[in-house]
């Protein structure tokens, strides 16, 4: 991989960018968007909220049990995953439905893979299997058939209609190929490539992953309002209407984690979620510096916070490289 910046700090970045951007979208999550410009005008920091400053909630707790699994088993096992997601479960960090009954099942003795139609027959298009998919993209990112696999088994623990399936896929491949930009690269070359890699990829999901991509293309081209980008990509907790939109955030602020973070909060809604998804997508291609000093000081650092976070992205990078060595990725 031809990278200037450190591949470390890239693996670090995501990890913690999810944090980040949990936690700036945290205190607004189900804001509508007059509701953001009527209380705060303008999102631009952190602000306090119902677990403190800084604090993340089920988005970045999922996405350390994704990380803790991998670690520990050297690769994906969904037991151990799924039992990574019970036993780190905090219910004041705001969980879906869906996802609180599926690890109920599961505890009680359904397979990992067998459970999460408990809720939805179908199985949930929610977006609780992108959120925490980060650590699928940075580890299996070397080969993409690899990764569409890994992320369908991450994703079904919980999340098994194929929108859901498919918004996981589509965002660890984002994490992959954010990894491999080189921001000393000029930043129209990056969002060139990284825009033409997603396209192409997003050819081979269902629909409308396709189609939301052709509006992501659109306006790229052009200056849409916010309003136009929540009727038009959406902003609320199903995949197709907040993957899409965090890929436009990150795509639109390509070199600037603090703006494409803040514009996805600033949109409302699902807002900890599409942070989070943004903040991993901007913290793989730009790295951990990117991320402004003072929200880093500010993100909650107890038993499983940010220096955790910190240790389990470069035992992730270790893992990563282990694997390149033996040829198992
Ligand atoms: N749950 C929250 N936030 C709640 C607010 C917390 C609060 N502030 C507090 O005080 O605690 N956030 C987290 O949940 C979202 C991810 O949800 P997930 O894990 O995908 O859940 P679920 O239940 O599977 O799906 C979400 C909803 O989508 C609809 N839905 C999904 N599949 C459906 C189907 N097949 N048929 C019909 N509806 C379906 C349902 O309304 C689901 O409940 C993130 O925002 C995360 O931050
Ligand atoms: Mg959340
Ligand atoms: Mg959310």
């Amino acid at each position: 991989m031809n990278n200037t910046l450190p591949l470390k700090d890239k693996f670090v970045g995501a990890l913690v960018g999810t944090h980040a951007g949990d936690a700036l979208g945290m205190p607004v999550e189900g804001f509508s968007i007059d509701k953001i410009r009527g209380s705060f005008r303008k999102i631009e920091g952190f602000i306090n909220s119902r677990l403190g400053i800084g604090t993340y909630t089920d988005d970045t707790q999922m996405t350390i049990g994704v990380a803790e699994s991998l670690i520990d088993s050297r690769d994906f096992d969904g037991e151990d995953m799924s039992w990574r997601f019970i036993r780190n479960f905090e219910i004041t960090r705001g969980y879906g439905p869906g996802t609180i009954q599926t690890l109920i099942r599961i505890r009680k003795g359904t397979g990992w893979d067998n459970a999460s139609k408990a809720v939805f027959p179908e199985g949930s298009y929610g977006n609780g299997s992108s959120k925490r998919i980060a650590p699928i993209g940075l580890l299996y990112g070397e080969n993409t058939a690899v990764l569409i696999e890994q992320a369908r088994k991450a994703s079904i623990i919980t999340h098994s209609h194929p929108l859901s399936i498919n918004g996981a896929q589509l965002q660890a491949f984002a994490i992959a190929k954010a990894l491999r930009l080189d921001p000393s690269e000029n930043v129209e070359t990056n969002r060139q490539s990284f825009l033409t890699d997603l396209t192409d990829f997003s050819n081979s999901l269902a629909n409308p992953y396709p189609e939301r991509m052709d509006i992501i293309c659109d306006f790229l081209n052009g200056n849409p309002s916010e309003e136009e980008i929540i009727t038009k990509l959406g902003n609320n907790e199903v995949s197709v209407n907040s993957v899409p939109t965090a890929l436009y955030c990150s795509l639109r602020h390509l070199d600037d984690f603090r703006e494409g973070v803040l514009m996805a909060v600033n949109l409302g809604g699902d807002t900890d979620t599409i942070g989070a998804m943004t903040g991993a997508i901007l913290g793989a291609s730009n790295g951990i510096n990117s991320i402004p000093a003072e929200w880093l000081d500010n993100l909650e650092n107890g038993e499983k916070g940010r220096d955790y976070i910190i240790a389990l992205a470069k035992r992730l990078f270790e893992l990563y490289n282990e694997k390149l060595t033996n040829e198992s990725i």
